[in-house]
């Protein structure tokens, strides 16, 4: 029990290029995730060979896929990235949808119709001691500056926890579990939180 306990604690959010082996709901039993971007289908699970579940429309123009678990009940969850319209958001823009896995199918947690300013990109990472892994995003400000937001799961969606200060040209760049930008000239911040505070610190 205790190298389970383990594993849970250190398994880290995946950022699936295109396949992985990974728990999806922690019964031991690895599950095979397959993402094909901007398919109808793209996201397949199998196990054991066999394929338990396939879907993502194609509407949805997924293009990115993290596995993560953001309400740290140790069932993985799938943090798609998307590039949709809405009603009120008649051309494509990118968000970021967020699904739960039953066992058997993934099921709709969060559709978001866009994220707080235009989205860039984002990971997911267990920043703080707070259960479940934080969603981190790269936005676009008013002024067309790029800024880190820091966005914790709430039961029923996300809500912005912590902004950095906007950069006029950064990346977002993520290494286990640091998190953060990198500048042009090379320089990368990383998100720290100590005792509750949030900041940018220069990685070394
Ligand atoms: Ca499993
Ligand atoms: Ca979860």
């Amino acid at each position: 029990m205790w190298l389970l306990t383990i594993l849970l604690a250190i398994f880290q959010p995946l950022v699936v290029f295109e396949s992985c082996q990974v728990d999806l709901e922690g019964d031991g039993q690895k599950e095979r995730v397959i993402f094909r971007p901007k398919v109808k289908g793209a996201i397949s699970v199998f196990r054991s060979e066999r394929k338990v579940w396939q879907g993502v429309p194609n509407r949805w123009q997924a293009w990115k896929l993290i596995i993560a678990d953001v309400d740290g009940d140790d069932r993985k969850d799938f943090l798609v990235g998307v590039n949709i319209k809405t009603r009120y958001f008649p051309y494509r823009h990118k968000s970021v949808f967020v699904l739960g896995w039953n066992g058997k199918f993934a099921y709709a947690r969060w559709l978001g119709s866009h994220m707080s300013k235009p989205l860039v990109d984002f990971v997911a990472a267990s920043l703080d001691e707070h259960q479940g892994d934080e969603l981190v995003t790269l936005e676009t400000t008013r002024d067309g500056r790029k800024c880190l937001v820091v966005y914790r799961w709430i039961g029923f969606g996300f809500t912005v926890i912590w902004q950095s200060q906007p950069f006029a040209r950064a990346r977002l760049f993520s290494k286990g579990r640091q998190v953060g930008v990198r500048l042009p000239d090379g320089q990368r911040l990383f998100i720290v939180n100590t005792k509750g505070r949030w900041a940018l610190k220069t990685y070394r």
